[in-house]
C-alpha cells in the first residue's frame, strides 16, 4: 500500500515523548514493504536521491498496532501506530476509506 499522509511523532522509539519542536505535522508520501512503512519526502519513492531519508524515516511495524486515534479531535480521520519499540505517531489520511485501509493493511499485513 501506498499513499500521501501527514505524521505527527508522539512517542520516540524508547517511549519518551518526542520533543517540542519535532511534534508537528509533515506529509510524507508512504509505502509499505516487508513490515517497513517508508516515509519518503514525494511519491518518487525509493529513488536513489530519495533512498537515505527514506531508510531514515523508517517505522518497522511487526508487533506494532494501529487504531483509529479518536481520542485526536484537532484533525479527521485519523490512527495512532504504536511500535514493538514503544514510539506513538499520529497519522491523518485523507478519508475514512483510506483510513479503513492503512489500519487494516498494517495490523493484517
Ligand atoms: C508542535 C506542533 C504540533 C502540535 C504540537 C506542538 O510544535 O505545533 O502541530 O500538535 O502540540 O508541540 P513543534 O512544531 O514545535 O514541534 P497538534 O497539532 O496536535 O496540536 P503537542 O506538543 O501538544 O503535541
Amino acid at each position: 500500500k501506498k499513499g500521501y499522509v501527514m505524521r505527527k511523532c508522539c512517542m520516540e522509539p524508547n517511549g519518551k515523548r518526542t520533543a517540542r519542536g519535532k511534534r508537528s505535522w509533515k506529509m510524507y508520501y508512504c509505502t509499505l514493504r516487508d513490515l517497513i512503512l517508508y516515509l519518503h519526502k514525494d511519491d518518487s519513492g525509493f529513488r536513489k536521491s530519495q533512498i537515505s531519508d527514506s531508510i531514515h524515516n523508517a517505522i518497522h511495524i511487526h508487533h506494532g498496532l494501529a487504531t483509529k486515534a479518536t481520542d485526536y479531535t484537532k484533525k479527521q480521520h485519523v490512527f495512532r501506530l504504536v511500535t514493538a519499540d514503544q514510539a506513538e505517531y499520529l497519522f491523518q489520511t485523507s478519508d475514512s476509506k483510506e483510513l479503513d485501509s492503512w489500519i487494516n493493511t498494517i495490523n493484517f499485513v
